[in-house]
């Protein structure tokens, strides 16, 4: 693109967003340009704020038409640098952030719709406040917005009980790359007819359209939460512990977390709050979550059995909202202290759950034979067989390298390379060498069917072709 056609497609979408609808000065676009660790900063053209479908329609339309290419951003929380555009400062980088509407909230039937602005904790406090749940949840709550969360098919802490985003969205708005709008926002609970192409955009990171809106499914407000941080000897007696609790708590489970006690010094050391039990190499931090009120006395037995079977060695259980919140703020303070350590080679690995103990293991073997000195920072939803398997690296100690190290064990647990996180542009290399080729195939012709010029976050997911 000459600078010609960039300084005249920002005019262009200038007058179509009126005031405050396009930033362009190098300080306003700044925090749109670097993803949340900083590890990919790059130079839009500008930022377009849109604050409806059709002003996104146009934006995406007049991007076509200078054959732009288009970025879109939500909370900017991701940790694959998926949301943020290249270097060339042609990109367009298109922020949600204005279309942040609640338009609905069904507590009878179980629905809440919200624009892609929508940070998730509003949403979340809105079915709150309906007494109903809005099951995603993570750390970065506070800041993520639902059409990225949508995008990257986010994980979280929940998993375990209500599934991925994907299995907690009902209906979705969509504009395609050539500006037409999609509006699939059915509030329905059971949808088969035809083709369910909602399931294309969830987790495509924007690389085959933008999520407008969403119709999100809500859950029981269970009244009773039992939050458990045991301490454990090791990972194998955490997975005892999680067939324990199915065995006990069923599908009251709600999280299951592995933390290793370096996760927990790691947030001691950097101002988080700290672990009310001793010093254990490895943690599980359980909740379960039912309306019935035998709960605490089965999240009782629970902790009484494990430490009867020596499968735990101490253990606490939340006694008041607040005390849960303090074992939360443990669990979800780790990223932020782990970036406040320095150097941390981000893996996001899922492997079948019971092969957890042995791939964390091998791991820890590899590790030690191929990078002596390289400290592994494991944690993560056991309950979902997905480990957040980060490595503590010197800096001469190639990212690559850790990757293939890692992902290496992956492969032989036949695991996943990103269990939740996406692919972005970190693991765009990743994701080519990890997957089948047949599978790469089938991405790519979606891809060109979707987005035949390229234009829609180029780079990210499959790379450039
Ligand atoms: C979590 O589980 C997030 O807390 C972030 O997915 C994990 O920092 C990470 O690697
Ligand atoms: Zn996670």
């Amino acid at each position: 693109m000459s600078p010609e056609t960039t300084q005249d497609l920002v005019a262009r979408l200038a007058a179509r967003l009126g005031p405050g609808g396009l930033l362009t000065d190098a300080s306003d676009v700044a925090p749109f340009a670097i993803d949340w660790r900083h590890l990919f900063p790059g130079r839009p053209a500008c930022v377009a704020r849109p604050a409806n479908t059709a002003e996104v329609a146009d934006v995406v339309r007049l991007c076509r038409e200078a054959g732009a290419a288009i970025v879109p951003q939500g909370g900017n929380t991701g940790l694959a640098g998926g949301a943020v555009p290249d270097g060339s400062g042609t990109q367009v980088v298109v922020s949600l952030a204005r279309m942040n509407a609640i338009r609905a909230v069904d507590p009878v039937g179980l629905t809440l719709t919200a624009e892609a602005g929508c940070v998730l904790k509003t949403a979340q406090d809105a079915a709150a406040a309906a007494n109903r749940l809005l099951p995603v949840s993570f750390a970065a709550e506070g800041s993520a917005m639902v059409g990225g969360v949508i995008a990257t098919n986010a994980g979280g802490l929940n998993v375990v009980r209500y599934g991925m985003t994907r299995a907690n969205v009902l209906g979705l708005e969509v504009v395609l790359g050539d500006g037409s709008v999609v509006d699939g926002l059915r509030a329905l609970r059971k949808d088969n007819a035809g083709y369910d192409w909602k399931q294309l955009f969830i987790g495509s990171e924007g690389t085959l359209g933008l999520v407008t809106a969403a119709v999100l499914r809500l859950a029981a407000r269970p009244r009773h939460v039992a939050t458990a941080l045991l301490a454990v000897p090791d990972p194998a007696a955490a997975l005892r512990l999680f067939t324990l609790a199915q065995d006990e708590l069923g599908d009251a489970i709600q999280a299951f977390e592995l933390i290793s006690g370096l996760s927990l010094d790691l947030v001691a050391r950097h101002g988080g709050p700290r672990n009310p039990l001793g010093p254990a190499d490895w943690y599980v931090l359980i909740e379960a979550a039912s309306s019935l009120p035998a709960l605490r006395e089965a999240a009782e037995g629970v902790l009484a059995t494990a430490l009867e079977r020596e499968d735990a060695v101490d253990g606490v259980i939340a006694e008041s909202g607040q005390q849960a919140a303090g074992l939360w703020a443990l669990r979800e303070g780790i990223t932020e202290a782990e970036a406040k350590e320095g150097r941390g080679v981000k893996h996001d690995v899922s492997v079948p759950i019971a092969a957890i103990p042995d791939f964390l293991a091998a791991a820890g073997r590899a590790l030690a034979e191929q990078l002596p000195g390289a400290r592994a920072n494991a944690f993560g939803h056991m309950g979902d067989g997905n480990i957040h398997y980060n490595v503590l690296a010197a800096p001469d100690q190639p990212g690559e390298t850790i990757n293939h190290v890692v992902h290496g064990v992956v492969d032989a647990f036949g695991g996943s390379i990103s269990a939740e996180h996406g692919i972005g542009q970190y693991r765009v290399a990743e994701l080519v060498r990890h997957r089948r080729p047949a599978e790469i195939a089938l991405a790519r012709r979606v891809k060109a069917a979707l987005d035949p010029e390229g234009l829609l976050n180029p780079g990210k997911v499959l790379g450039r072709e």
